[in-house]
């Protein structure tokens, strides 16, 4: 491991928390750069089980080092809270670094963020409401309030009365709501900078040190790679960029300076939010798939939509994210199922097509084509080599890495650290 990205290929929730937190035994630092605490990461150590929603999955290490980086939006107070909250369970966060570069999400963002899918109505993207989108509209729109403007007091008062005024007038003409008051807005802020101050670092610097250093660093994906606002479901995408790119330009470093991009799949899909979703069961199978995996939206507790996994997306998030290896993970949710299915292709006016098409419009209409395997009757967690495998789940694997043409890196078979099979 030198440098290593970790995507999810699917829409989200594949289990990145879980396979981030394993590789992470052998990082001495880990990134976050992309999204903020509309991401919701679950690791489980030992008998003790933790959601982080900001804080890189890294901080359960005593020696690693944690880095939001400038690609994310921080939301002060659910940092904050977060960081109590790994106080309280006896996690020390002395090794977190805050980029001056992030983007602050305002209260404003939320309520903007709540107003846009009222407007919306049926047609609504299923956010998080977490202020994201508007968050990094702000950023594109450069009237976004920054991390390191925190620290400029006199500055931050002064953009955040320019910005504030806009977004008030705006409230009220356009939604006939009431605005913010700025005084209350500047004290808490101010006051969260003043927290944030022994946090906040320069931390393109402190990535390129490390990688330059030879340490070992770890890039925490969020959501996925159907997600992004370029190769994913556009408009039905997160403002972010989940694919591996987005590490480069989120955190500050160069594409040379990657050596592995690791895709972790979920041995099924799931999808949480609107937006098409070509192998979506919506009977007593994918209830059943949703109630052995939990399937509940870490951030929001949103029941998950749920389907059979899918080579063309996976195939897709190969190409759009350069993947070197897979990291099948919830494989033993699949565990009893009479049979289980990959799509191998869609359907589309009769003819079959074998790439993501590039219309959402056209992904809505699409049949999928699948391979049907015979199940494997039993439990798998306790396998640690892939020997260990009932023949029928290594033969789903292998086809899965087939498909993709994307080697087999690691096969998580249980929640802990321990039931992870490592290939190699
Ligand atoms: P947003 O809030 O602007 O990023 O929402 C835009 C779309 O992105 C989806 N999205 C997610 N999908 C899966 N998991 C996410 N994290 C949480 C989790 C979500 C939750 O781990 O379960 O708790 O509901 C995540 N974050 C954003 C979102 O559903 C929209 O489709
Ligand atoms: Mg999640």
């Amino acid at each position: 491991m030198a440098a290593v990205v970790v995507v999810g290929t699917q829409w989200g929730d594949e289990g990145k928390g879980k396979i981030i937190d394993y590789l992470a035994q052998q990082a001495d630092m880990v990134v976050r750069h992309q999204g903020g605490n509309n991401a919701g990461h679950t690791v489980v150590v030992g008998d003790e089980e933790y959601r982080l929603h900001l804080i890189p999955s890294g901080i359960f290490y005593p020696d690693t080092l944690c880095v939001i980086a400038n690609g994310v939006v921080v939301d002060p107070r659910v940092l904050f809270e977060e960081i109590d909250y790994l106080h309280r369970r006896g996690i020390q966060t002395d090794r977190l670094r805050i980029s001056s570069q992030a983007h602050l999400i305002m209260p404003y963002h939320g309520r903007m963020d709540a107003l846009a899918e009222d407007r919306l109505g049926v047609n609504k993207l299923g956010t998080t409401l977490r202020g994201i989108g508007p968050a990094y509209m702000d950023k594109a729109a450069r009237t976004g309030l920054r991390v390191g403007d925190l620290l400029h007091p006199a500055q931050f008062a002064m953009r955040l009365k320019r910005v504030l005024d806009e977004k008030n007038r705006v409230f009220s003409k356009a939604y006939d709501v009431e605005g913010f008051d700025y005084d209350e807005l500047l004290q808490q802020y101010l006051s969260y900078g003043e927290r944030m101050r022994p946090y906040i670092a320069n931390t393109s610097v402190v990535i390129n040190d490390a990688i330059d250093n030879g340490d070992r660093v770890l890039f925490e994906g969020a959501q996925g790679t159907m997600l992004d606002i370029d190769h994913g479901t556009y408009p039905f995408v997160t403002s972010s960029h989940p694919i591996a790119g987005g590490a480069c330009i989120g955190a500050g470093v160069g594409p040379t300076k990657i050596t592995q991009v690791y895709g972790v799949v979920k041995a099924y899909t799931s999808r949480v939010g609107d937006g098409p979703f070509p192998t979506e069961l919506q009977d007593q199978l994918g209830h059943e798939i949703r109630e052995r995996g939990h399937e509940y939206g870490t951030t929001t507790g949103r029941p998950r939509r749920v389907g059979w996994i899918d080579a063309v997306v996976l195939r897709h998030a190969a190409r759009v994210n350069g993947l070197t290896g897979l990291a099948v993970t919830r494989l033993d949710v699949l565990d009893d199922l009479p049979e289980v299915k990959i799509a191998t292709a869609y359907r589309y006016h009769g003819e079959l097509i074998h790439e993501l098409p590039d219309s959402v419009e056209v992904l809505a209409e699409v049949e999928p084509e699948y391979e049907t395997f015979p199940g494997w009757k039993g439990k798998i967690t306790q396998a640690k080599r892939l020997e260990d495998l009932p023949k029928e789940a290594r033969a789903y694997l292998e086809r899965i890495a087939e498909l993709i043409n994307v080697p087999l890196v690691l096969v998580s078979v249980g929640r802990e650290r321990t039931n992870t099979i490592v290939l190699k």
